[in-house]
């Protein structure tokens, strides 16, 4: 039956054939169903076929429920497969970032300045060893705009918040990773929506020039945007991309980030104006979140299906590869349950199936005052157990390392 579908398809003429790693099959999907010459068609799950690079096969799939209203009878030179036979074939990508949150900068978000080892502490150099050692290669360090420049966003550092965050930074780059500082703000500073531009880009001028000579930091605008005109949320990532770049730091990617919490799931929808960034280094990468319970917020322990990630992010995946763009996955968790590793797992064979758009993923979170968090990844260093992410999901997750 698959099989008349895709020849009906096919014979009509109608469709186009799919470009390389274009989409070819999914719940829904109206486009072309068979791939270029030197591309299969490879199923991955319901919501999701795609173009990759292959023989042509002498099997082709689709979801079963595409297309159901065209019918052929000219099925002479297809056959079917099983969905499990096409994944089981699907051609392994490899990730170029995969790591873990290091929270703890950030915290006690509602005291400024705070009290170093009280309000807030910084990660754990034994944890960020430890998770090296694991594979990681990458870590965001979430730290406190308020607490970094604690007059005005132009205005001079606080030199020993600064000096513990370089540090860390530091730490993570001289031992072979990647160190995103995460300025965790959600486009605010004490409480307010950032709206001057221009101090915005000065305070990524000062910012990048203290890390401009370091290759191995990766650049990140601001955590979660929300509920913000979506027009600035444009105007402040392109004004971080052009103080990052004017501190001469020109080396480094640089991760923007969405409006309405920079959800993979609605990026479609919420932040398509982002496709007009611009970098000259031409290094940008989208980051987005993507949380498996029901309201994507990534506050139950709950996953509402097996394939929920994947759902979430095939809408992304399509919007990167249309538009030429890069993405990462800054922040994903499930909780320690069945139902919830299976749609990790299932998001991140999508993610590296796609390495050629998702740039890998990170975590949320580790951090050494996470305690009995649900999704906390922290090791068991300095006396504290292992937190419940960590424990249930380490061996899983290293498998994803790059
Ligand atoms: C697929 O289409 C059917 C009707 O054609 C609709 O009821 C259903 O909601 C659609 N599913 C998705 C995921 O868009
Ligand atoms: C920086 O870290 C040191 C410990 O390494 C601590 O004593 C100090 O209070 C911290 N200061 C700030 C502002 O984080
Ligand atoms: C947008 O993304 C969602 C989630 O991945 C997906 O279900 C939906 O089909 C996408 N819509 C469009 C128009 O691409
Ligand atoms: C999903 C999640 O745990 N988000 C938390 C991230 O950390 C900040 C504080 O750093 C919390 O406010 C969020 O709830």
């Amino acid at each position: 039956m698959r099989s008349s579908i895709l020849a009906g398809a096919f014979a009509t003429g109608a469709l186009a054939q799919g470009g390389a790693w274009s989409q070819c099959g999914g719940n829904n999907w109206s486009g072309p169903f068979t791939c270029v010459s030197g591309y299969t068609c490879v199923y991955e799950n319901d919501w999701y076929s795609q173009c990759r690079p292959g023989a042509a096969p002498t099997t082709l799939t689709t979801s079963t429920t595409s297309r159901a209203t065209i019918t052929s009878t000219t099925a002479t030179t297809t056959s079917t497969t099983s969905s499990a036979t096409a994944s089981a074939t699907a051609v392994p990508g490899k990730f170029k970032w995969f790591g873990v949150n290091q929270s703890g900068a950030e915290f006690g978000e509602k005291i400024y300045p705070g009290t170093w080892g009280k309000e807030f502490i910084f990660p754990s150099k034994n944890a960020i060893q430890h998770l090296i050692g694991q594979g990681y290669n990458i870590f965001r360090v979430c730290f406190s705009m308020e607490r970094l420049v604690p007059n005005t966003l132009t205005g001079s550092f606080d030199a020993a918040y600064l000096r513990n965050l370089t540090d860390t930074l530091n730490y993570i780059t001289n031992a072979g990773a990647y160190a995103v500082p995460d300025p965790h703000n959600y486009g605010r500073y004490f409480g307010n929506v950032v709206t001057d531009t221009n101090a915005f880009k000065t305070f990524f001028t000062n910012f990048a020039s203290q890390l401009a000579s370091n290759s191995r930091v990766v650049f990140d605008t601001n955590n979660e945007y929300h509920t913000m005109d979506q027009n600035l949320v444009l105007q402040l990532n392109q004004a971080a991309i052009d103080g990052i770049r004017a501190a001469g730091a020109t080396s480094q990617h640089i991760l923007v980030e969405g409006n309405q919490w920079s959800g993979a799931w609605s990026w479609n929808i919420t932040n398509t104006n982002l496709v007009a960034l611009t970098d000259p280094q031409n290094k940008l990468i989208y980051q987005m979140h993507q949380y498996l319970d029901s309201d994507s917020s990534g506050t139950s322990e709950a996953c509402v299906s097996a394939d929920i990630g994947v759902q979430r992010v095939v809408g992304a995946t399509a919007w990167l590869r249309a538009n030429g763009k890069q993405g990462l996955i800054g922040e994903f968790a499930g909780g320690a349950n069945t139902q919830c590793k299976t749609a990790v797992t299932r998001m991140l064979d999508h993610l590296k199936a796609n390495s050629d758009v998702w740039q890998g993923a990170l975590w949320w979170a580790g951090g050494p005052w996470w305690g009995p968090y649900m999704y906390s990844f922290e090791p068991a260093v300095d006396g504290n157990a292992a937190g419940t992410g960590y424990s249930y999901y380490n061996d899983l997750l290293r498998g994803y390392v790059a």
